[in-house]
């Protein structure tokens, strides 16, 4: 068999493309050169990053030119694709929006329904529009910023054919380096459509070899970093938990094979997305990479009547020529000025202790107002009382009854809660006027079979008809995509807020979704949820909250939107929690971290880490704390505490606000690093580990990076380097034994 070229007659096509563009070319630049719009071709700018692309006049689909370094000026043309096998011209080019059929074999970003049953489309270029700013995204979190902040550019793509509309929005911070992806989909048409697949963000990019990174964990176990090399087919991994999951994170970065944190070109792409999620990356067979990120598509199925539009979460994609490490520091900016909305971002994280692990569900007033005491007593600012507070009828005394049932125990808490929380806030932490605060825990989305909530409302529960409801942790998810539910969820914690002076609080979330009454529940419960978390969280401003999801579950830009820290996994051993928290910062920003000391041997690991190591591990945390009973503790452990608490609260704030450097990685060395410098550059935290005792004694130097080369810095208080020096010849440090630490203040001066 032989196959025609079709080389000359798609040459033809684009040398008419070029005339009829230099015709209709209206030159349109928005806020500086942020984004170019030049009638069929658009360019988006930012400090150091260009992203092109192209109408193709012949066949309305939108082409991507360029993805990368900063690009000024004309372009040179892609070489026309040479037709030669069952591979369309559509599968030969790199495309920003991928549809179904037509040609090009490889995952498309979009696959609709149509109620006559066909799976085609054919989405053509219409309009666009270009906007100052950036405009909020119906029902979903999403990034935000000024007039100057940002620029969006909406590309209004139609299907003639099934009257579907699509809308790719593109939004690009040009200060961070950074383009925000989203799209709608819209049934123009008389019938029903089906959206069965739709990811947020698709990009191709040229042939080259590339490597992926992305997260991979489970509890207790959660970011641990992988890295491969892309091979032809698709690869891939995402969540079907109905939650982002501690099994996989919803970020992606591509990389060159000799890309390092420090070198190198790195491509940066994060879901803004609570639910389950699916992340394919496709080499095909012309050597182009595919990206896509987006939802799930076996648990999406959702149904567009006439008129009415689907929108996709957003997805951020950053562009670092600076290594990987540059690609985190620029996800951190964004994340912090422009995803976070609390007044406590960057602020106001108070040391605090969590009755968790030190007192588990048996608590009642007599013994969270002693363990404030001593909490007030070591220097903490926050007490937090976790499980157990709650249900009367089916008392929350173990994991078995309760969740649903949002009113304090009246045998535990004789006095009510509003009386221990003012006990405990008349405290003072110690040697300050600092009054103490009070923080609670809930587990809102979930009910026990054993709670008068779930007698009451046992349809509010998620379950699929008579299929069995099946218990983990001995609970069932509420289905938070019912209106009735959302609203029991925002009066149960309303009225709770209301009773008493609590000034934080940690939304758990304990399981995921077994039963799901139909695949498209799985985004009406995110809608509900986000509905519930925008409520609370505008009714309740002064409020610190914090998710978790058994730990890291949900770590996700979802729920950063709403809540400025997240509990980073409940393995609290310091030794693990290095390689936790190091792989959740390759996306998320330090100050979002909830890190604690907790006692030993270590609930999780049995393992015994000098509490040193595990409070310098935990002040490298946004939210830092103890995880622990203070009267259990060994003296001379107890007596380490308080001068550990005032280094955290020292280093606080520019683990809050500044720069984060990995320095040397836990899975790559037995003395992992990383250095933190103040938003203003004045003031810089070094943390320096050793894993393992070290026999032969050799000491590592450790070399910074990221300071002012002409500067000089005081390191310790002591001797002055210049910046030059700390960063081509480093400092040294002498470890002896497991689990060695230090911490390194630098002034400059
Ligand atoms: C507009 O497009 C034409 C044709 O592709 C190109 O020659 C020209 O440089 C472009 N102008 C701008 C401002 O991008
Ligand atoms: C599609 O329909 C629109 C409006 O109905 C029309 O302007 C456009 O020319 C049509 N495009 C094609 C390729 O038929
Ligand atoms: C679809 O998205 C575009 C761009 O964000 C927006 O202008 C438009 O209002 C959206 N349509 C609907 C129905 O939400
Ligand atoms: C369209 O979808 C709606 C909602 O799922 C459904 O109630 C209706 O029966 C569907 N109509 C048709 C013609 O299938
Ligand atoms: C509170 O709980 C502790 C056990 O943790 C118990 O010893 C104490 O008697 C209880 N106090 C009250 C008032 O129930
Ligand atoms: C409070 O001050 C006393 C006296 O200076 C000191 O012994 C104690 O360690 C301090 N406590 C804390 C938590 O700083
Ligand atoms: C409900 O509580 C009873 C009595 O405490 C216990 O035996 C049972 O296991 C609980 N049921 C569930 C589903 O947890
Ligand atoms: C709070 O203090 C009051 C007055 O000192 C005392 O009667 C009460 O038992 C305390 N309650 C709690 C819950 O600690
Ligand atoms: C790493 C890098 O190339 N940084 C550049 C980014 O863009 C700014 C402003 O154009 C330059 O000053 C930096 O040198």
């Amino acid at each position: 068999m032989r196959w025609f070229s079709h080389r000359a007659a798609v040459a033809a096509a684009s040398v008419l493309s070029i005339a009829t563009q230099s015709q209709v070319a209206v030159a349109e630049s928005v806020n500086g050169n942020a984004v170019v719009a030049n009638g069929t071709s658009f360019a988006l700018n930012g400090d150091n990053v260009s992203y092109i692309f192209h109408i193709d006049p012949a066949t309305g689909d939108l082409i991507s030119d360029h993805f990368g370094g900063s690009v000024t000026g004309a372009i040179p043309a892609a070489a026309e694709p040479i037709v030669n096998g069952w591979v369309g011209a559509t599968g030969r080019i790199r495309r920003e929006f991928p549809d179904q059929g037509r040609g090009d074999f490889r995952i498309p970003a979009v696959r609709i329904r149509q109620s006559a049953g066909y799976t085609i489309s054919d989405l053509q270029y219409q309009s666009h529009t270009i906007v100052q700013g950036k405009p909020g995204l119906p029902g979903l979190p999403a990034t935000f910023g000024s007039e100057e902040d940002v620029t969006t550019l909406v590309v209004h793509l139609h299907d003639n054919y099934s009257s579907v509309a699509a809308d790719l929005s593109y939004s690009i911070f040009p200060k961070s380096d950074a383009i925000v992806r989203s799209v709608n989909i819209t049934n123009l048409g008389e019938g029903n459509v089906t959206i069965d697949a739709l990811s947020s963000l698709s990009v191709d990019l040229p042939y080259e070899e590339l490597e992926m990174i992305y997260l991979r964990g489970d509890w207790a176990r959660e970011a641990h970093r992988e890295r491969r090399k892309v091979e032809y087919g698709v690869q891939g991994f995402g969540s079907s938990t109905g939650f982002s999951s501690h099994l996989h994170n919803p970020f992606l970065s591509l990389v060159h094979p000799s890309t390092t944190e420090s070198q190198g070109e790195a491509w940066g792409f994060s879901l803004v997305y609570t639910g389950s999620f699916a992340v394919n990356v496709e080499k095909g067979s012309q050597g182009f990479t595919r990206a896509l990120l987006g939802f799930n598509p076996s648990q999406l199925s959702w149904t567009l009547r006439p008129g009415e539009t689907l929108t996709s979460p957003e997805c951020v994609s950053v562009y670092s020529a600076t290594g990987i490490g540059g690609m985190s520091r620029s996800l951190h900016r964004l994340y912090r000025k422009h995803l976070i909305k609390s007044k406590f971002a960057t602020s106001d994280r108070p040391a605090l202790l969590n009755s968790w692990e030190g007192l588990d569900a048996s608590i009642n007033a007599s013994n969270v107002y002693q363990l404030a005491e001593e909490s007030a007593k070591l220097g903490i600012k926050l007490l937090v009382m976790d499980d157990g507070w709650f249900g009367n009828e089916y008392p929350r005394d173990d994991d078995t009854a309760g969740l649903g049932d949002w009113q304090v125990n009246q045998a535990k808490f004789p006095d009510g809660l509003g009386t221990l929380v003012n006990n405990v806030t008349a405290l003072k932490a110690a040697n300050t006027s600092t009054p103490l605060r009070f923080g609670i825990w809930v587990e809102p989305e979930m009910v026990n079979p054993n709670s008068t909530l779930y007698h009451e409302h046992p349809d509010w529960a998620l379950h699929a008809g008579d299929y069995p409801r099946s218990l983990s942790r001995n609970q069932l998810v509420l289905n938070v995509a019912l209106s009735e539910v959302q609203e029991f969820i925002i009066d149960s914690m309303t009225r709770l807020l209301k009773s008493a002076d609590i000034s934080y609080v940690k939304w758990d979330h304990n399981r995921g979704i077994h039963e799901m009454p139909s695949p498209s529940t799985d985004h009406a419960y995110m809608l509900g949820l986000y509905h519930v978390f925008e409520t609370l969280t505008s009714r309740f401003p002064d409020v610190l909250w914090e998710g978790c999801a058994s730990g890291g579950g949900r770590f996700d830009p979802g729920v950063l939107q709403y809540f400025p820290q997240i509990w980073t996994s409940d393995d609290t051993d310091g030794g693990e929690r290095v390689a936790i928290q190091m792989g959740t910062s390759l996306a998320y920003p330090p100050s979002a971290m909830g890190a604690h000391i907790s006692a030993v041997p270590n609930q999780q690991s049995s393992r015994s880490v000098p509490v040193e190591f595990r409070g310098h591990v935990a002040m490298m945390g946004g939210s830092f704390g103890l995880e622990l009973n203070p009267e259990e503790l060994h003296e001379d452990e107890k007596a380490a505490l308080p001068a550990l608490i005032q280094l955290a609260e020292k280093v606080n704030p520019i683990v809050l606000e500044g720069d984060m450097w990995r320095l040397a990685l836990p899975e790559e060395t037995n003395w992992p690093a990383v250095l933190f410098i103040s938003a203003d550059g004045t003031k810089a935290v070094l943390f320096a580990f050793q894993m393992r005792a070290n026999i032969d004694n050799s000491s590592p130097w450790v070399r910074l990076e990221g300071l002012d080369a002409k500067a000089e810095y005081r390191v310790d208080g002591g001797s002055v380097y210049t910046g030059q020096t700390l960063m081509s010849m480093g400092l040294q440090f002498v470890f002896e034994g497991d689990y060695q630490s230090r911490v390194v203040m630098l002034d400059r001066v």
